[in-house]
């Protein structure tokens, strides 16, 4: 009798495990979770703009429901044990002080060990199918931008955009050699300079690894950098640093990177590569890793506009090049200066009075 009831409790456990297991089973990262679920368990994610972005918002939220389902499970299960096996009520009923012991119970007890090894590894398969989605470099990028980095502002330069999309109906390269050629000389120091390349033979000042282009928009302390990019369009993205660790991050893309003077070095990649931005508006980005003292202020914007609109831009811009980024903007009819955040004052003179935010912008 006791054998028969000891496997009806292992056989609800075991149910219930296979219940939680195959909403997550159904729950590819793919799928996209009804709207009123995302609603209650995305725990504020922003929606995202980037298939990439929408992949993780859905693991996220089926990740969460799954966690939910586990855990009100549990927590009926403890209920249950903490009332119908109390001692108190067994006192009332005249049982013995202690309930039906489970202990060398080999069913329940191999229950309790794979059921939690499964939930693991169908977690673990979906981390993987959502995170080899974000990181591939499987697309055909029609717009590749170098990001850099410092301290603390962002650097935007076009290094390629394909023939649909260039100023010049062709295939445009940005590099801007000029710029490229003097940065290479920095690479060594000159002969005379005192404990000249001391840095696997290469000077403290080389700065040959960054990219330079022509078409570069650059933050200031007065200005959010606006990095302009079109919609419905593969994009890759080349991070560098020009001095400490920074990190690249659209909230909207639900994804960040840390941004690095050499990556490679640590067995990290430069380039990330998005489907497309789905839709058009001004993203907010922020620097993500703690790099000195205004990092907290190291804000840019990316503002997706049409495909025919970012010809546009791109035109402007190559016919002015002296013309600021706010005047391009202006040019295609959008806002000319960062709309989803503001400028902060970092210059520490005359800030003491703790007034930084910079006025009328
Ligand atoms: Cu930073």
């Amino acid at each position: 009798m006791d054998t028969a009831k000891n496997r009806g409790l292992a056989k609800k456990i075991g149910v219930a495990g296979v219940l939680a297991l195959s909403t997550l089973g159904l729950a590819g990262c793919e799928a996209e979770p009804p709207s009123a679920l995302s609603n209650l368990l995305d725990m504020g994610w922003p929606d995202p703009v980037t298939p990439e972005g929408a992949g993780l918002y859905n693991f996220w939220v089926w990740v969460w429901l799954a966690a939910w389902i586990i855990g009100i499970i549990m927590w009926g299960i403890f209920l249950y044990g903490i009332f119908a096996w109390g001692g108190k009520r067994r006192q009332k009923q005249g049982a013995g002080e202690f309930p039906k012991q489970l202990q060398y119970n080999v069913p329940l007890e191999l229950g309790l060990t794979i059921v939690p090894i499964i939930i693991v590894m169908v977690l673990f398969f979906f981390t993987v199918q959502a995170q080899t989605k974000v990181t591939a470099l499987d697309k055909e990028p029609e717009v590749t931008v170098d990001v850099t980095g410092f301290q603390w502002n962002w650097k935007f330069g076009y290094a390629q955009v394909g023939a649909d999309l260039s100023p010049t109906g062709s295939d445009y390269d940005g590099a801007d050699l000029e710029r490229q050629k003097l940065a290479d000389e920095s690479k060594y120091d000159d002969d005379d300079v005192h404990n000249a390349n001391p840095i696997h033979g290469h000077s403290m000042s080389d700065k040959s690894y960054l990219n330079y282009n022509k078409i570069e928009t650059v933050g200031t302390t007065e200005e959010v950098p606006v990095l302009v990019l079109p919609t419905d369009t593969p994009i890759e993205f080349r991070l560098a640093s020009g001095d400490v660790s920074h990190a690249f991050w659209v909230p909207e893309f639900l994804f960040k990177r840390d941004v690095y003077s050499h990556p490679e070095a640590n067995q990290q990649e430069r380039r990330f590569q998005i489907e497309e931005i789905s839709k058009e508006g001004a993203f907010v980005g922020r620097c993500a890793e703690m790099c000195g003292t205004y990092h907290s202020m190291m804000n840019f914007e990316i503002r997706a506009v049409s495909p025919d609109r970012f010809r546009d831009y791109m035109r402007f811009r190559e016919q002015n090049p002296n013309a600021a980024n706010s005047e391009a903007l202006a040019s295609i009819g959008e806002e000319p200066f960062a709309t989803s955040t503001r400028p902060f004052n970092s210059d520490r003179t005359g800030t003491r009075d703790g007034d930084n935010a910079v006025q009328n912008v």
